[in-house]
């Protein structure tokens, strides 16, 4: 595929629910949407970063700075058949996984469109539905938390992750199953605790957790050991895993008994493909996780939950647990069963809503490769 151009563009997203963290409170999306336009075919991709370095190092702003100056004039005017190819336009760029992966997207949906396949197909996905489950932020109250997942249960969702952090974990955490002493439930820290507060992790023990998802520093895999070496609840790492190389650090290390890979986070599909792979080798499972993404980053994320090793549920939510309207139709919505359909038409297989995606957008740049 011979590259033509590529369009940025920074958009804000007004989201139905303050989104709440150890790390902060969130009421609005900034993201970054890629176009790639190639032999007549228009591609699709969003970046996974935030408007501050809070969970990574990584903002809108870099992912800016790394897409507008290197990576989309490292690929306008070339032609690049496939992940592998582009890769080596692009590795020269350390680091920045987030940028990397926005541009990658866009040109999977390009790829997948070409050959006429959807994109869960082209990366291998054998599941024609998937499991998803839905990730609860910090409340004002537990009260308020336990008629969130009330209502979350009642639309559907099959699996309920709360965010902890000190000060909300092992009391909530209590309270919460002995409301709902069935459902599959599961923690996040997002990086808030230390080694000194293992009896906090020992104490999640009695709770029947799927996982404690972060607990230690955003860039640990010893401690994390340690700490997986002195509790029975599987850790997963989310926040640590920055690609393969993390990937294979945690596994060698034993870092954690689960990963959460997130496309955007880990630098792309291919290397979620190697991650995945690794991980289905070592008998590690994977799920799918989420950053709030809109439809576009979202239709890829359902696509990779596709892959055989990905057997727990998803941070996949309907796209009106996150948005009034989303930028992509159809939005993505949970079927009677509580699972979520995995597109079939070509490449994303969902259609984006270029009026809205206007109306969104703060600022766009075309890179044509021309000497302006
Ligand atoms: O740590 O998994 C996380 C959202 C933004 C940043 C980090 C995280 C999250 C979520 C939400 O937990 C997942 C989603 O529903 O998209
Ligand atoms: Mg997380």
């Amino acid at each position: 595929m011979k590259i033509d151009r590529v369009e940025l563009r920074k958009i804000r997203m007004e989201l139905v629910h303050p989104f709440e963290t150890s790390f902060a409170r969130e009421v609005a999306r900034d993201a970054m949407i890629v176009t790639v336009f190639a032999e007549g075919l228009t591609g699709w991709g969003e970046t996974a970063a935030m408007a501050a370095p809070l969970f990574s190092y990584e903002t809108v702003e870099t992912c800016w700075h790394i897409l507008h100056d290197f990576l989309a004039p490292a690929i306008v005017g070339q032609r690049i058949p496939d992940a592998g190819s582009l890769a080596r336009h692009t590795d020269f760029v350390r680091g920045h996984p987030m940028a990397k992966a926005g541009l990658e997207a866009a040109l999977w949906d390009v790829w997948a469109q070409a050959a006429g396949r959807s994109l869960a197909d082209m990366l291998g996905g054998v599941r024609e539905r998937i499991d998803v489950g839905v990730s609860i932020g910090i409340q004002a109250s537990v009260d308020d938390l336990l008629l969130r997942i009330n209502m979350f249960l009642e639309e559907g969702y099959r699996r309920i992750k709360i965010k902890i952090k000190p000060g909300w974990d092992v009391d909530v955490v209590r309270t919460v199953r002995a409301h709902f002493p069935d459902i599959r439930l599961q923690v996040d820290a997002n990086s808030a605790y230390s080694l000194d507060d293992i009896a906090i992790f020992q104490a999640l023990d009695s709770f029947d957790l799927l996982l404690i998802e972060q607990p230690l520093a955003f860039d640990d895999f010893v401690d994390h050991a340690e700490l997986q070496r002195h509790v029975q609840t599987p850790i997963c790492l989310d926040e640590t895993i920055a690609g393969v190389a993390d990937a294979r650090a945690a596994l060698a290390l034993e870092s954690c008994r689960v990963i959460n890979i997130k496309p955007g986070r880990v630098g792309g599909l291919r290397a979620t493909r190697q991650i995945h792979d690794l991980c289905q080798t070592a008998g590690v499972p994977v799920w799918c996780g989420g950053m709030l993404e809109t439809g576009i980053g979202r239709a890829a994320n359902v696509a990779v939950a596709s892959l055989p090793n990905f057997t727990l549920p998803g941070d996949l939510s309907a796209s009106a647990r996150y948005y009034h309207e989303d930028l992509v139709a159809p939005p993505f919505a949970l079927n009677d069963d509580g699972t979520m359909t995995v597109p079939t038409g070509p490449g994303l297989g969902v259609t984006v809503r270029q009026d809205l995606l206007e109306a969104v957008t703060v600022h766009k740049e075309i890179i044509t490769g021309d000497v302006a």
